[in-house]
């Protein structure tokens, strides 16, 4: 049957996307409930009581697909891996603490929040040793941001392009609210000395990770979360206390802190040095690349989500940069030949991930969906030869090139590179 296409005069750019206040104008509703009858289609009531209450409130089960997957650590370890946000099947600019992305260096240590104390020392007057309890009666700031591992999207650095999903490819990044405080607070109550320049700071796991951060930031936004969404940090995100960085790499945003020493130098930790560090194709590493650029994923359609033949789809998806606001997202059908303006969803928030979504009237034919990216200190993501031009054999941490799903007749969609 050929598809009878009334949305033309709706266009905005080539391959069918349609014009940012087509689903505003409620043309989008009517299409899928057009031909039912509303009598008809009305659920029946329950006709026995329903369920008890729980004291843990789970997810329908009609949702159960919706787990951190795929999680993959290494060999022979309990938990060094990561484990990933289901990107395809969510909605929103928050990430449900349950699928929290999570990278684990050497698993979940197991902290009681009575015996934990966070020491700040080196370079002040007095040095200090915090406990959960005199944390929680500081000064508190709630942030609303990303957290995104520099190796997310590492996959899309391979010569060709690897199957996969959303949340295997691009699942390394998860919003939060985090509340904390603020790390200058804590700074000011131990007197930080002249010389100061750095803080170092130490996770209690097993894996010790430990980062240099220079002291602008630490003054700045850095804080010492201790809530996540509205409950203590989950296990896996640091309980009982994090560093948390804005837009900076997640790397450095240290779990389970137990020490930050104030330095007049980098400690050169194995963690900034034998990794989370840059290689050029000069042969020269770049250190301490903290913040992460504009980025954007279009989340549905994506692989595993496929199309149910011809019709008017909502293209949908985030976008988030380490640079401040979201500004502007445009989404192409034609493989990148033509951009459209996406609508970006909600008030964009700096350093917080941004919703969008753009109509697209689908023929039926093959068609290749990007999003591109802008932010408020005016950079763009860039395409995928663009993010990968300049670095070394084996670079794959902050890549950020814009992603490609080709759409089959079928309406399957796979990850190809344009
Ligand atoms: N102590 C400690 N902190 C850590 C890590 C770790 O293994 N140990 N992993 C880091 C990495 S690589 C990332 S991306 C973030 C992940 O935070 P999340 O697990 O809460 O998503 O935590 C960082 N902080
Ligand atoms: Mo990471």
């Amino acid at each position: 049957m050929a598809y009878h296409d009334d949305t033309v005069g709706e266009r905005q750019a080539g391959n069918g996307i349609l014009s940012r206040r087509f689903f505003l104008r409620g043309v989008g509703a009517s299409i899928a409930t057009a031909s039912v009858g509303v009598a008809a289609a009305r659920s029946e009531s329950m006709m026995a009581p329903g369920g008890p209450m729980t004291d843990d409130g789970s997810p329908s089960p009609f949702e159960a697909h919706v787990v951190r997957s795929p999680i993959s650590s290494a060999a022979g370890t309990t938990g060094a891996g990561v484990s990933r946000t289901p990107l395809q099947h969510l909605t929103g600019l928050i990430t449900p603490s349950r699928l929290h992305f999570e990278r684990h260096h050497s698993g979940i240590p197991a902290i009681d929040p009575g015996q934990h104390r966070l020491a700040v020392h080196g370079l002040v007057s007095r040095p200090s040793a915090f406990s959960v309890e005199s944390l929680d009666r500081y000064p508190m700031v709630s942030r609303i941001q990303f957290l995104e591992c520099s190796g997310n999207s590492g996959a899309c650095t391979a010569p060709n392009p690897v199957p996969g999903t959303a949340a295997s490819l691009h699942g390394l990044v998860s919003t939060s609210e985090w509340i904390g405080v603020p790390l200058a607070v804590l700074l000011d109550e131990v007197g930080i000395d002249d010389a100061a320049r750095w803080v170092v700071a130490e996770g209690a796991d097993a894996a010790v990770m430990s980062r240099s951060i220079p002291l602008d930031k630490a003054l700045d936004d850095a804080i010492v979360a201790l809530y996540q969404n509205g409950e203590r940090l989950r296990p896996g995100n640091g309980y009982p206390m994090r560093l948390f960085l804005p837009g900076w790499e997640g790397n450095a945003s240290v779990k389970w802190l137990r020490s930050l020493d104030v330095t007049d130098r980098p400690a050169m930790t194995k963690d900034e040095t034998s990794k989370y560090t840059d290689l050029r194709d000069d042969g020269l590493a770049e250190q301490f690349t903290f913040p992460m650029g504009v980025k954007s994923l279009i989340t549905s359609p994506s692989p595993g989500l496929s199309l149910e033949g011809p019709g008017v789809y909502a293209v949908s998806g985030i976008a988030w940069s380490g640079a401040g606001r979201i500004t502007r997202v445009e989404v192409s059908a034609d493989g990148g030949r033509s951009w459209g303006e996406a609508e970006l969803i909600g008030e964009a928030l700096p350093l917080c991930s941004t919703p969008f979504r753009v109509a697209w009237s689908w023929d039926g034919g093959e068609a290749t969906l990007l999003s591109r990216a802008y932010d408020e200190s005016g950079a763009v993501q860039p395409s995928r030869s663009a993010a990968l031009a300049g670095r070394g054999p084996g670079s794959f941490y902050h890549y950020n090139g814009i992603q490609a799903w080709r759409i089959d007749a079928a309406g399957e969609a796979s990850n190809v590179y344009v």
